[in-house]
């Protein structure tokens, strides 16, 4: 029986005939042989010699070890392993992140990067608003889009949620969503709440104020399509979908469905099951550039280091560089930075993120002492304090509502 190598190091390979992965890899083997055993199982190998591997079929399709760099591992994979048209991003992820986290020869494997022959990126569409669409909907071109998530997460009716992307709007937000949690509860139907957010949002059109609010359709893959064009029909404005726990399929299916004339935010409940262990699982960057080509056009990257939420500024930079960079022919998505946001920490984003970013605040602007409307109005007042580099302190004396927020929560 053949044995074959999947060492290749240092073999220059076309770009434009790989997918070219990353894996830091902790292992008590030979970090080679661990190396060699992901390319294997991914690829045409399995734990032993097989007898039905010819020369022909290794050569054509078995994987590369490209390069090892103490712990990390480039493995580059023939493009023809590949199912796109039929298979997708779940026949992708099977392939450069599947059966590998179960072998036991590794202690831990994390998928750190990805990068996509042309061949492959061709077949996707990417976003059909992305970020400068997001700005134009919004009138907004410049300062980074400020938004909300209405909270309590659970609780609200309609009206009452309505009310409060309302005031939100009033305070000037740009952008108002749905929390991961809401979709169709008895206390707030989909339908009812839709159409009275809708209303909210028209008055503040007519008022001069434009702002989106993203209803949540995250659902059965058999039925997202139908609810987006019905939520689109009921007068919504964006809507979001929860990536991870609905599967990229269901982005794809709702960005590229031709009826859909409205920006999708993608949400990312779940994701840290996959990104949070730094020796495990899967990094936000890869997740980012799958969302980008299934068309997500706003997507969370974490905080940069502030907020509720585990993230270090050099993870949210590599997420931003995902969803922003040159290198990829889709319109870019929007990074939204959100989770235990509030006035006080926004300059830190900004400085970290800088203006193209989508900032949001549930508890930052609910919390308020004096209300939605004030909760909105500091947190405004935090970004033009930021976007015209005035030290936070110093605006918050002629700005009363966002005086009141350092107050409260301080500015760490
Ligand atoms: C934020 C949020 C978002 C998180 C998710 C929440 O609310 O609505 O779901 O931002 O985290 O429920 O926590 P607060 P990430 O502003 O009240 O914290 O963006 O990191 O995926
Ligand atoms: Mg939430």
């Amino acid at each position: 029986m053949n044995s074959y190598s999947y060492m290749a190091l240092g073999e220059e390979l076309d770009k434009d005939a790989y997918v070219i992965t990353k894996y830091r890899v902790s292992t008590d083997l030979p970090i080679e042989k661990a190396a060699e055993a992901i390319a294997a199982e991914q690829s045409t190998g399995t734990w032993t010699g097989i007898s039905t591997l010819n020369d022909d079929v290794f050569s054509k399709y078995a994987a590369k070890v490209t390069a090892i760099d103490g712990d990390m591992v480039t493995i580059a994979y023939p493009e023809e392993d590949f199912s796109i048209r039929v298979g997708a991003v779940p026949q992708i992820l099977s392939v450069i992140s599947g059966n590998l986290y179960g072998l036991g020869a590794l202690k831990g494997v994390r998928l750190e990067d990805v990068e996509f022959p042309k061949g492959i990126l061709r077949q996707y569409k990417g976003p059909k608003f992305g970020d400068k669409g997001l700005r134009e909907i919004l009138h907004h071109p410049e300062k980074p889009l400020v938004g909300t998530i209405v909270k309590p997460k659970i609780g609200l009716s309609p009206e009452d949620t309505a009310k409060y992307i309302y005031e939100a709007g009033s305070g000037g937000l740009t952008n108002g969503k749905d929390d991961e949690t809401l979709v169709d509860q008895v206390f707030c139907p989909i339908e009812a709440r839709t159409k009275a957010v809708a209303e909210a949002l028209d008055r503040l059109r007519e008022e001069g104020h434009h702002m989106v609010h993203a209803i949540n359709i995250s659902t059965n893959g058999q039925d997202i399509r139908e609810l987006a064009e019905d939520v689109q029909s009921w007068g919504a404005t964006q809507l979001m979908v929860d990536v991870i726990t609905c599967g990229y399929g269901a982005v794809q299916a709702v960005a590229e469905d031709p009826k859909i004339k409205i920006p999708v935010h993608v949400h990312r409940t779940m994701h840290a099951a996959m990104t949070k262990d730094p020796y495990n699982g899967i990094a936000m960057r890869v997740i980012a550039k799958l969302v980008r080509m299934c068309g997500g056009d706003a997507l969370h990257i974490g905080t940069l280091g502030v907020g509720k939420m585990e993230g270090a500024i050099a993870e949210g930079k590599a997420n931003q560089d995902a969803c922003q960079s040159d290198d990829v022919p889709f319109k870019k998505v929007m990074p939204v930075c959100s989770g235990g946001m509030f006035p006080g920490i926004v300059p830190k984003v900004v400085e970290a993120a800088g203006n193209n970013v989508q900032i949001q605040a549930g508890g930052g602007v609910a919390g308020h002492p004096e209300g939605v409307r004030a909760g909105a109005k500091a947190m405004c007042q935090a970004i033009d304090s930021a976007f015209e580099g005035i030290p936070i302190e110093e605006y918050a004396k002629t700005h009363h509502e966002l005086q009141l927020a350092l107050d409260r929560w301080g500015t760490k």
